[in-house]
């Protein structure tokens, strides 16, 4: 098994993550540690930039997650300032913002930042769905009880399994494990 670290204060990130990747036989080991965030539009910018604080401070090859959920109605609010939004206002209160609108379309995205110290590459993935008009379902986290993803009438917090197989993070850490093997083949072969 190879081992890399995951900088993630997010529990139910490292799980998910881990689950993708153990098909991969790669092993991912918990840095449960947050690090200050730099403000900007994409995730995959604020990934890149947590990387590099994240690899100076534990010297180590590691990865760290940006994800946000963007509704069209709201311009792509939260996007990536969505743990900050889920503070403040939880699913209820994007519920609230989304009253009396027809459109309900939205988009997870995660992005995933590896950095060995000298060069950093992303790893995007994206599912499409619709809020729904109430919250539904006991799993997951976050806004996964308004979140219905095309192709299933259930929202993520309803159907685990269908996020575990579907998910914006299964697909960013897939693409990572293809790309991290091969990185391993040349940089250790
Ligand atoms: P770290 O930065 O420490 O990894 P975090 O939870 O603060 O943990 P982000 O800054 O990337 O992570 O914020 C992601 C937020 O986006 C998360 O807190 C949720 O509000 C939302 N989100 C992302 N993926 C989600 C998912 O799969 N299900 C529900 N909400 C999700």
């Amino acid at each position: 098994m190879k081992r890399i670290l995951f900088a993630t204060s997010n529990e139910h990130k490292f799980r998910e993550a881990e689950s993708v990747l153990k098909a991969y036989s790669i092993k991912i080991v918990h840095a449960n540690v947050s690090f200050p965030e730099i403000r900007a539009d994409e995730c995959s910018t604020v990934a890149r930039s947590t990387a590099t604080t994240a690899f100076e401070q534990l010297r180590e090859h590691v990865i760290v997650e940006d994800s946000g959920l963007f509704v069209e109605a709201l311009n792509g609010f939260p996007g990536a300032y969505s743990a900050w939004a889920y503070k403040k206002i939880g699913s209820k209160g994007l519920l609230e913002l989304l009253k009396n609108e027809g459109n309900r379309k939205a988009e997870f995205v995660s992005a995933i930042a590896f950095t060995d110290g000298k060069k950093t590459e992303i790893f995007e993935g994206r599912i499409e769905g619709e809020i729904t008009q109430k919250e539904r379902g006991k799993n997951g986290f976050a806004f996964d009880v308004v979140f219905a993803p095309v192709g299933s009438v259930k929202t993520f917090a309803e159907d685990t399994e269908y996020k575990q197989k579907k998910s914006h993070r299964r697909k960013s850490f897939e693409k990572f494990a293809e790309w991290y093997l091969n990185y391993l083949k040349k940089h250790e072969g």
